[in-house]
Parts: C-alpha cells; sequence; structure tokens
C-alpha cells in the first residue's frame, strides 16, 4: 500500500525520500516533519555532526495548501555539512585521498568486497545512520496519517550499557522524554547511564543500549497470520532491524518470555461491562501476527557505535598490512536517536498495515472504512 525509498549520501549535497500511497486529504506541514526531525537530533552523547546539522524538511511535491494529493510526497533534507565536503563528495570529476582502512562493526570491508570499491568513504557515505533523518521525515507523514485515527507512537530508552530501567506495567511516555537527556523517564536511572557515557567517552569508546517503542490507540486487524510476510511481528522487526545498528528487535516480553511458563506470558481475556478486555500486555499487541487492540509494544538493541577514537585492529587494504581503524569524528552513544528513528519505522509499517484494512484514495475514504468496521466488532 505503502512504498518508500530515500536517497542520498551522508556528506552529499542532500538526503531526499518518497512515500507513496498516502491518502488525499491530509493535513501536512514542513513544520509537522521538522518538529519530528529535531527529536532525532536529540541525545546526550553525539558527536559533533550534530552541532553543524539542524535538520529541515522541504516537500517538493505531493502537497498543496497544506494537504496531500494522493500523489508520491516527496521530501528534502539538507546536508549542512556539505559545504565542507563539496569538493570529496563532488558529483563530477575530482580526487580525494581515500580511505583504504576498514573500521570493524561498520559496512566498510564487506562493502569494499560487494561494490568493488577501492575507496571505503564509496561504502560509508550511504551505509551512514544520516539517512535515518529523511527516513524520521517519511515517517512523520506516516504519524501524521495515523494521528488522524487516534493512533500515538511514542518511545523511551530502556538501557544504556550496563544501566537499565524497567518501566511500570502499560508505561508510556510523555512528551517530556524529548527534554530529557537520554530518552530516559527515570532521573536516577538517567544520571547513571550518562555515566556510562562519560567514561565510555573518556576511554576513547562507545556504548549501545535498549529502546521501547510503544504505540497506542491501533485498532484490532492489522496485519495477517495467512502469510509469514503479512505478519504484523515480521513487519515491524524488519522495519526496526532496518536501522544501522539494530541488532535485535522483540515484540512484548519477547526474549523474556522462553523462559517463563505459557501461564505467565498469555494474556487473558476478560468480559467488562459488556466488552472484550485484556487485564495484561505480555504479547506487546500482537497475537498471531495480527495488531489485538492493545497497545502495540516493542525493543530493540542497538550495538555499540563502531567508529571508536581508540580504534580496533585493521588491515590496510592498498598493501594488505595489519594497522588500526581509521578515526572519524564520531558519536559515543545514539541510542535515544535509534528510538526516535524506530518510532518513524513503526509509524510506516502501521500506517502501510492500516491502508491495506482501511485503504482509500482519501482520508473521508478511509475513515468511512475504519468507523465502519470498528462499529461492527463485537465487544469491541
Ligand atoms: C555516522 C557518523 C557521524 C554521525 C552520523 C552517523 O557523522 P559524521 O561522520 O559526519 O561525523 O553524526 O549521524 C548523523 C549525521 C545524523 O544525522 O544522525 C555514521 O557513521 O553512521
Amino acid at each position: 500500500m505503502l512504498r518508500w525509498l530515500t536517497s542520498g549520501e551522508s556528506h552529499g549535497r542532500a538526503l531526499v525520500g518518497i512515500l507513496e500511497g498516502i491518502p488525499a486529504g491530509l493535513e501536512l506541514s514542513e513544520g509537522y516533519v521538522d518538529r519530528q526531525l529535531a527529536r532525532r537530533q536529540l541525545g546526550y552523547g553525539r558527536g559533533g555532526r550534530m552541532r553543524i546539522e539542524r535538520d529541515r524538511a522541504r516537500i517538493l511535491s505531493g502537497v498543496r495548501f497544506g494537504r496531500t494529493l494522493g500523489s508520491p510526497i516527496c521530501i528534502l533534507v539538507k546536508n549542512r555539512d556539505w559545504e565542507n565536503w563539496k569538493e570529496a563528495m563532488s558529483v563530477g570529476p575530482g580526487e580525494a585521498e581515500p580511505v583504504t582502512v576498514p573500521r570493524p562493526g561498520h559496512a566498510d570491508l564487506a562493502g569494499l568486497w560487494k561494490y568493488g570499491h577501492e575507496d571505503v568513504r564509496n561504502v560509508l557515505e550511504r551505509a551512514s545512520a544520516r539517512e535515518t533523518a529523511v527516513r524520521v521525515a517519511l515517517g512523520a507523514v506516516a504519524r501524521r496519517f495515523l494521528e488522524e485515527f487516534g493512533v500515538e507512537i511514542g518511545s523511551f530508552v530502556v538501557s544504556v550499557g550496563g544501566v537499565s530501567w524497567e518501566p511500570p506495567e502499560g508505561f508510556f511516555p510523555g512528551e517530556e522524554v524529548d527534554s530529557s537527556p537520554l530518552r530516559c523517564p527515570d532521573p536516577e536511572a538517567e544520571r547513571r547511564m550518562m555515566e556510562e557515557v562519560d567514561e565510555a567517552g573518556k576511554a576513547g569508546d562507545s556504548v549501545g543500549g535498549v529502546f521501547q517503542v510503544v504505540a497506542r490507540g491501533v485498532p484490532p486487524g492489522l496485519g495477517s497470520y495467512s502469510q509469514a510476510e503479512r505478519r504484523l511481528e515480521a513487519r515491524l522487526a524488519a522495519a526496526v532491524m532496518g536501522i544501522p545498528a539494530i541488532k535485535g528487535v522483540e515484540v512484548g516480553l519477547g526474549f523474556r518470555a522462553a523462559g517463563r511458563r505459557g501461564s505467565e506470558v498469555h494474556d487473558g481475556i476478560f468480559l467488562e461491562d459488556g466488552r472484550v478486555v485484556r487485564r495484561t500486555n505480555r504479547a506487546g499487541g500482537i497475537e498471531g501476527g495480527v495488531s489485538n487492540g492493545q497497545p502495540i509494544v516493542l525493543r530493540a538493541a542497538m550495538k555499540p557505535i563502531p567508529t571508536l577514537r581508540k580504534p580496533l585492529p585493521s588491515v590496510d587494504m592498498r598493501d594488505l598490512s595489519p594497522t588500526y581503524a581509521h578515526k572519524e569524528r564520531s558519536d559515543v552513544c545514539a541510542v535515544p536517536a535509534a528510538a526516535v528513528v524506530a518510532e518513524a519505522a513503526v509509524a510506516l509499517v502501521l500506517a502501510d498495515a492500516f491502508l491495506e484494512k482501511f485503504g482509500g484514495d482519501s482520508l473521508d475514504e478511509c475513515e468511512r472504512n475504519f468507523e465502519g468496521y470498528i462499529g461492527s466488532l463485537r465487544g469491541w
């Protein structure tokens, strides 16, 4: 239903994204997208690049007089840093000192081999997490669409390095996490997480962590058990695993369910005042690949950023001599930013599944389909 594609190098002129399938008549402004872009730029532990960029969305097409047209939406996000890279990243003929030592943990080595490059820069420019800026812009459009149906998406950080915090049952992060340094709702845990970042930074090292994304107001019936690729958790996991540095995704209890008995994992179905309700949400809002009307809850594990100021052993690919990875300016921790990117990834998947179920060419048509379905559910 929805299709999206991005283009752009980290230090190229700009990033561009195209999103097709959003119905006509949805209110959308550049300011709305910019607010999501700004949320991605927050977070304690980011490096020098975030002081250069002030991401702004320019909507190039698909919107007229503040409303979507039903045609593809193209969004451009400029790279301010391009001013410093015009020559090294020239589209026309040019020359630059090649990077020949791949950094462990990056796409550098596999990318050199795969594409036949001799300069690691030809790999790292696109493999860079800079691309997530425009993914967040496209996700903002999907979020705007979902808002029309009462769906809200939030995220927070559960752990950084060895410091973790468990949210209370049913927790949904408020706007205050946007103004907290590490998107952690608990100030004491957050203080200890900041120490982890400081210590890693001082040691020339990096730290990863775990974040949680929650989508509430999701109606039952999104996704399907009918085919593997239609299962909602498969689609969400693929989208979140598609974010650089994400090495694991779990829905609901996830890995924690494996060690418990069935009676301690599955959520009973109860009747209260004529309505079918659940008192727990260990399933994370998805049963059998279909949303069940409970909030969708997922967690993802982000590995520590692989560019290290104290670099790891590597090999110079020019002459195959042992050496150390080259040092680039880098972040120490980007877990809060990744959480915001994951919100965007979740928004795109949910909007896609939503359109599959309630799709129409205009927002009005989707609303009619949505209301007709919701009104027909027994016990909802
Ligand atoms: C990144 C390396 C750093 C990060 C960048 C992702 O950029 P640079 O190489 O310019 O210092 O700051 O993240 C962003 C630019 C961003 O917008 O999040 C990497 O190698 O993935």
